[in-house]
């Protein structure tokens, strides 16, 4: 990570959650936006995250993603402890599929919102931090629209290629 102050602070409750929360951080190293990665559990150090989430915005961290599985406490109780926006990231469990992490992030209770992405969806989060950071910011705001173009241009050339291939033969590119 570079030097630059962290406006994204990414934080999960575990580091088995690594391997989803990576394609968060690696959204915010495309955009070249400095975020800081941490391991906090609402359960096993309540006290850090109480301080995470109360000094975050005095550090100059503009968009919290936060994620965790299971009775996933972290999202919410980050939201309830700061003013600055929280996108929950449900991350999938082996007993419930993460149907218990969704549930446990998404229904929060009036007034204390959490943005919350698709389960194991850590990249659409890293997005929606970006994006609510280029909402005030011009040059990031174009880097979204090339993001957009990029995925249409992608869309496009497979297209073009199932229309020269035909199905089969593209089902079979697949592997
Ligand atoms: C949650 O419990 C974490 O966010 C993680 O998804 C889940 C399991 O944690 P470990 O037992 O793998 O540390 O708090």
């Amino acid at each position: 990570m570079s030097d630059t102050p962290s406006v994204i602070g990414i934080i999960m409750g575990s580091d088995s959650d690594l391997p989803t929360m990576q394609a968060a951080i690696r959204v915010c190293e495309d955009f070249n936006i400095p975020c800081e990665v941490a391991i906090v559990s609402a359960h096993r150090t309540p006290e850090r995250m109480v301080e995470y989430a109360k000094t975050a915005h005095t550090r100059g961290i503009k968009v919290i993603i936060a994620g965790a599985g299971g009775a996933a406490h972290l999202p919410g109780m980050v939201a309830s402890l700061t003013p600055l926006p929280v996108v929950g990231v449900p991350v999938k469990t082996r007993s419930l599929q993460g149907v218990d992490s969704l549930y446990s992030i998404v229904q929060m209770p009036r007034g204390i919102p959490v943005a919350t992405v698709a389960i194991n969806n850590a990249q659409n989060a890293g997005l929606l931090a970006v994006q609510i950071l280029a909402s005030q910011q011009p040059e990031l705001l174009d880097q979204v629209l090339q993001y957009r173009e990029m995925l249409q241009q992608s869309v496009l050339e497979k297209q073009d290629k199932l229309e020269q291939l035909g199905y089969q033969d593209y089902l079979a590119t697949m592997g």
